[in-house]
């Protein structure tokens, strides 16, 4: 600061931490009160499923915490602008200041109390059963799986440039529309055909990488019923832009109407797929393996090259 109240001269200096800090207080007060209160139900990604709602609370947490971190340094900067701001007449500098314990202890608590406590937050957020942190993406297999009787299975399939999905409770037919029932554990199973994407159904607070030959496990239960976008989150080739599609969370009696409806119309083509695998091996794929063979092309890496491809290898 730039005035000491060690060496005053001339009118006493007035307590500026004390006013400093009885601006802070209201305003931080306000901010937190308008944050929990106001504005935490609004926060992304909203509250369509369980995980959506879990992510929306560790939002808010921050940015409670955060608001009156942001509200001190902006009353800080005010409060220097006007009032420790140059005056006319007077081209002397503040007084040197030498440490000043009772700052530097504040600060030093502060920090490390939030620092830590965000530790401890972020940590029982993942760890603790029910939590995100097994079970959203992290790979094949979760240590935590949901309660109350067997979820439903959907593959999520990757593609270049569009994702499909797999229902092998129903046949193991594949589709390009994301139907899922409302109240029930959904286990979402995301792979790859060829490079790397990323499952993002934003509303579902679900997003886990899609990466060839692995099945990456996330879990959701959807609260209510309504709809949400599905994104590819990893930039993957031209039309990584445009991979985009909806999902509908519906009713269960609505959903098994859609799922047995739609078994029967694809059972010819389901017929065709490989046999439900937890990933897909496109060099399993019998159409392309014959496509291979014909066109006398080992495929060793697994990609299928179109015979006048010019980077084939
Ligand atoms: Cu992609």
């Amino acid at each position: 600061m730039a005035a000491s109240s060690t060496e005053a001269a001339g009118p006493k200096e007035p307590n500026h931490g004390l006013r400093i800090f009885a601006i802070w207080l209201p305003l931080a007060v306000a901010a937190d009160l308008v944050i929990w209160l106001a504005w935490g139900q609004h926060l992304p990604p909203g509250q369509l499923t369980d995980t959506a709602k879990s992510q929306q609370f560790d939002l808010l947490v921050l940015f409670v915490l955060a608001a009156p971190v942001m509200i001190f340094v902006l009353t800080f900067f005010a409060y220097s602008l006007i009032v420790w701001r140059h005056r006319e007449g007077d081209d002397e500098d503040g007084p040197a200041i030498h440490g000043h314990t009772r700052i530097q202890a504040t600060w030093i608590t502060g920090t490390a109390v939030i620092v830590l406590f965000l530790a401890g937050f972020g940590t029982y957020e993942l760890a603790a059963p029910g939590m995100a942190g097994a079970g959203a993406g992290e790979g094949p297999s979760a240590i935590w799986t949901p309660r109350g009787g067997q979820p439903l299975q959907i593959q999520v399939i990757g593609q270049q440039w569009r994702f499909t999905y797999r229902y092998p409770q129903f046949g193991g037919f594949e589709t390009t529309a994301l139907y899922m029932p409302v109240n029930q554990p959904v286990q979402f199973n995301v792979t790859s055909l060829d490079v790397i994407h990323s499952f993002w159904a934003y509303q579902l607070g679900v997003k886990a990488d899609a990466n060839p030959g692995v099945n990456n496990i996330a879990f959701t239960t959807a609260k209510h019923t309504g709809q949400f976008i599905v994104r590819c989150n990893e930039l993957c080739g031209l039309w990584h832009g445009a991979m985009v599609n909806n999902g509908q969370v519906v009713s269960m009696a609505a959903f098994q109407a859609w799922a047995t409806k739609t078994e029967a119309q694809l059972a010819p083509i389901t017929a065709q797929l490989p046999a439900y695998s937890t990933v897909y091996d496109p060099t399993v794929v019998p159409q392309i393996n014959k496509a291979m063979a014909k066109a006398g092309i080992a495929g060793a890496n697994g990609y299928y090259y179109p015979p006048n491809d010019p980077v084939q290898p």
